[in-house]
């Protein structure tokens, strides 16, 4: 199914808890996409991180943007079908943060 974009009420329960301070999400400016930073002890936990995060994206069907420099990876979500932020989002800015605790 083509996902949808967030809506107001998806958008204070689900994307609020991403963007406040202990969530470390933050919004993109100029577009509706939120992105993170990542920093790890070394490119070999950098690249074990970034393995289980495309695991599960590929599954999902639904990939990140994201740069990566060493120790450091940054993502940014977004979602192409509806050129904003959807639940897909939600879900795999999830996933990912739950990897990290
Ligand atoms: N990734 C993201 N971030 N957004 C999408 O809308 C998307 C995707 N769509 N990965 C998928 C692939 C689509 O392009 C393919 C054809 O299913």
């Amino acid at each position: 199914m083509a996902a949808v974009k967030l809506d107001a009420s998806a958008r204070d329960s689900q994307l609020q808890p991403l963007l406040a301070p202990e969530g470390g999400w933050h919004l993109v400016e100029g577009r509706d996409a939120i992105q993170k930073t990542f920093m790890f002890q070394d490119f070999n936990e950098a690249f074990g991180f970034m393995t289980r995060v495309a695991i599960k994206a590929d599954k999902m069907d639904h990939h990140p943007e994201w740069f990566n420099v060493y120790n450091k990876v940054d993502i940014t979500l977004s979602t192409h079908d509806c050129q904003g932020l959807s639940g897909r989002d939600i879900t795999l800015a999830t996933f990912i943060d739950a990897l990290t605790k």
